[in-house]
């Protein structure tokens, strides 16, 4: 049987029904709270990515199109699956007006095949798209961040054996590059049950995880305890979902169809799933919205990441200080 996140949560949830009916409130004075001014220059980003398993790699993906802060350098699969993560990416980007992104194609090792938003790319020829392919997908993300003027910032919102194999075959990555990860949980677990969870991006590839995580670089990570509770709803979910820009247009596009497999195939109507990754593209630009704590953590042989004093130093974003302001954030973006 194919174990993904989706399958994973759905074993893990204990009490997403009683989080799912919490009232998400449109609060207009909080409209502008999470606003961040336009740097002079975006920085450059590099995003790897686990799309088409769970439905917030797709969501992130248009959250970061829509974030001036950044510069999108290069789109990387990770996790297996690369053809059909590459033709989501594909096609993503060409339909959004982004056709010009470079896209890297993982190895193809991992999972394979496809999954739920198949559909949508079944009749999609990735060899059309207008942008650089590079089917060495590993190789484009260490020569993206070598060759950048200025040093790259990693998004990982998957598990990440491309990213340790790019680490592997060149070790001054970490040296070039800074890391942002949705990944891990230290205080809270999925859908804020009070004890830590192994968290789905760490757990699935534990031994890349211990080393991407404990590299030299400059690592941030969005756990669980703050990740883990970003839903939308009501009006905040319904401005998306009628929204007609192609970006906020092609989310709740690759949502219906991801949706309709599964065990809330009307969901796409009223409310999202848990946007996990949408957070470290947040991360990538600001911290303004997290309380962030300097923590050492390691990544257990079973996938925690626990507290030790010999783990790896890292910035942790632990807690909201404002979660209804990163919502409005958030959905302004998307609709704008
Ligand atoms: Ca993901």
């Amino acid at each position: 049987m194919e174990i993904n996140r989706r399958r994973f949560l759905q074993k893990s949830a204990v009490v997403s029904a009683a989080l799912a009916g919490l009232p998400v409130k449109v609060l207009p004075q909080l409209a502008t709270a999470g606003q961040v001014s336009k740097p002079a220059k975006p920085r450059p980003v590099i995003l790897a990515t686990d799309i088409g398993d769970d439905i917030d790699d797709t969501w992130a993906l248009g959250f970061l199109l829509k974030c001036p802060e950044l510069d999108l350098k290069l789109v990387l699969t990770e996790y297996g699956k690369a053809q059909y993560r590459a033709k989501i990416i594909g096609k993503f980007l060409q339909t959004t007006g982004h056709g010009q992104i470079p896209i890297g194609v993982g190895p193809n090792l991992g999972p394979q095949g496809e999954g739920p938003q198949a559909a949508w790319v079944k009749d999609y020829d990735l060899g059309a798209y207008p942008g650089k392919v590079h089917p060495d997908g590993i190789q484009a993300l260490i020569d993206t961040v070598m060759h950048s003027p200025e040093p790259v910032t990693l998004i990982v919102i998957g598990p990440m054996p491309n990213v340790a194999a790019a680490l592997t075959r060149e070790p001054r990555l970490a040296d070039r590059a800074q890391l942002v990860a949705m990944a891990g949980s230290v205080r809270l677990g999925y859908d804020g049950t009070a004890q830590p969870s192994a968290e789905w991006n760490v757990k699935a590839e534990i031994k890349a995880a211990q080393q991407v995580l404990a590299a030299a670089w400059q690592v941030t990570i969005t756990p669980l305890d703050t990740c883990g509770l970003v839903r939308l709803d009501g009006e905040l979910y319904r401005s998306v979902r009628e929204a007609t820009n192609p970006v906020a247009a092609t989310v709740i596009e690759n949502y219906r169809i991801w949706s309709a497999g599964g065990q809330d195939p009307h969901a796409a109507d009223s409310h999202s799933t848990t946007l996990f990754d949408t957070v470290a593209v947040y991360l990538a630009f600001t911290q303004q919205l997290c309380t962030m704590e300097t923590l050492n953590l390691r990544v257990t042989d079973d996938g925690f990441t626990r507290v030790d004093p010999d783990g790896k130093r890292m910035q942790v974003a632990t807690q909201w200080k404002n979660l209804d302001a990163y919502r409005n954030l958030l959905v302004q973006r998307l609709i704008a």
